[in-house]
C-alpha cells in the first residue's frame, strides 16, 4: 500500500482529485487496435489501483469513446492529411474535456488512442492554465519520435506525426473543420516544451528542432549524461513553479519492454528509465496533466500484455507512486 502523493501542490487546488478520459482513437495513424488500449489499461486495473493505491478521487464517465458518432460521411486528405476532418473533430471533443477537468482544479488522465489525441488533451489544458493561473504551460514529451512534422514535412500524412507542430502553431490552418479551430490561447511555446527519448526523427523534423531551438534529450543524450542528469536538465530548462503536462508515447520504452506499439523502435528506454522519468516529474508536484498513448494491444500477441503492464506502472508513477 503506497500512501497518496506528499508533495504540496502548486497549481492544483486538490491534489487527490483526478479526471479521466478515455480515448479509444486511432485515425491518426493506420494501424487498427490502438484504440482499445484504454479497455486494455482499465482492464489491467490501473483506475482501481489509483483510487485504492494512491487514494485519488477518480471521475470518469465509465465510457472509452471512440466518436463514431462524429465520423464524417466524406473525409478525404487534405493538405496531404489523412482523415483530416475526423481527427480535427475528435481532438476538439477532447480538448473540451480536458479543458473542464483542468479548468475545475482536477489532475488530468488522458488515456489513448495514439498520439494525434495530444492536439486535444494538451489544447484543453494549455487553455485552462491561462484562464486560471494567466500561465503558460510546460510540456514533457517522451517518444522515440518528434510528432513535430508539418502536413507538408510529413511522409506518411499520418496526423499522429503532426501534434506538436499544430500546438506549437508552426503548423496552422484556417479551416475550422481541419484544426482552425486551434487558436493562440489553445497554444504552447516552442520554449516551454522538452522532448526525451528521441531517436527516430525525420529530415523536415530535425530542421524544425534546429530552426526554432526547440529543447531536445535524444538516447544519446541518455547514454551520455545518464537518466537522472537528464531530468535535472529538462526540469531545470521548465523552470520551477510552472505547471507541467507530461505526453508519454509507450514507444519511447525499448521493444523488449514495450513491442505492441504502432511504430517501435530500437534502443530505447528501460523500464525503470520511463518509470524514472515519471517519477521526477510527479516529485515537482506540478503535474496537471498525463497522457498515455500508442498502447496497441492488438500487434504483439505475446508482448501486448508486458506493454500494458508497462503502461500502467508509467500513469502510477507520474501520479505519485514510489518504490518506498
Ligand atoms: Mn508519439
Amino acid at each position: 500500500m503506497t500512501s497518496a502523493p506528499s508533495i504540496q501542490p502548486r497549481f492544483l487546488p486538490r491534489r487527490d482529485d483526478l479526471g479521466v478520459v478515455a480515448v479509444g482513437f486511432s485515425g491518426g495513424q493506420t494501424k487498427a487496435g490502438v484504440d482499445a488500449a484504454p479497455m486494455a489499461l482499465i482492464e489491467a486495473g490501473i483506475i482501481q489501483q489509483l483510487e485504492e493505491d494512491l487514494e485519488y478521487k477518480v471521475t470518469y464517465d465509465g465510457q472509452v469513446h471512440n466518436f463514431s458518432e462524429i465520423l464524417p460521411a466524406e473525409d478525404p486528405p487534405y493538405r496531404n492529411m489523412k482523415q483530416p476532418k475526423f481527427c480535427s473533430a475528435v481532438t476538439k471533443e477532447v480538448s473540451e474535456q480536458v479543458y473542464k477537468y483542468a479548468k475545475d482544479g482536477k489532475l488530468v488522465l488522458t488515456l489513448g488512442g495514439d498520439h494525434s489525441i495530444a492536439i486535444g488533451t494538451i489544447s484543453g489544458t494549455a487553455r485552462a492554465i491561462r484562464e486560471r493561473f494567466s500561465r503558460e504551460l510546460a510540456v514533457i514529451w517522451v517518444d522515440a519520435h518528434a510528432d513535430i512534422n508539418t502536413p507538408e514535412t510529413s511522409e506518411s500524412g499520418n496526423i499522429h506525426g503532426m501534434p506538436v507542430a499544430f500546438l506549437t502553431g508552426l503548423a496552422t490552418e484556417d479551416r475550422p473543420e481541419v484544426f482552425g479551430w486551434l487558436e493562440p490561447h489553445h497554444r504552447l511555446s516552442t520554449t516551454k516544451l522538452v522532448y526525451i527519448g528521441l531517436r527516430d526523427i525525420d529530415k523536415g523534423e530535425k530542421k524544425i528542432l534546429k530552426e526554432h531551438g526547440i529543447k531536445a534529450f535524444s538516447m544519446h543524450d541518455i547514454d551520455r549524461h545518464g537518466i537522472g542528469k537528464v531530468m535535472d536538465m529538462a526540469l531545470g530548462w521548465i523552470g520551477r513553479d510552472t505547471p507541467i503536462h507530461l505526453s508519454f508515447d509507450v514507444d519511447a520504452l525499448d521493444p523488449m519492454w514495450a513491442p505492441s506499439t504502432g511504430t517501435p523502435v530500437r534502443g530505447g528506454l528501460t523500464l525503470r528509465e520511463g518509470d524514472f522519468i515519471a517519477e521526477c516529474v510527479a516529485e515537482t508536484g506540478s503535474l496537471i496533466a498525463l497522457d498515455l498513448v500508442e498502447v496497441n494491444p492488438s500487434l504483439d500477441e505475446l508482448g501486448a500484455s508486458d506493454t500494458v503492464r508497462a503502461g500502467c506502472s508509467i500513469v502510477r508513477c507520474a501520479l505519485g507512486d514510489t518504490l518506498l
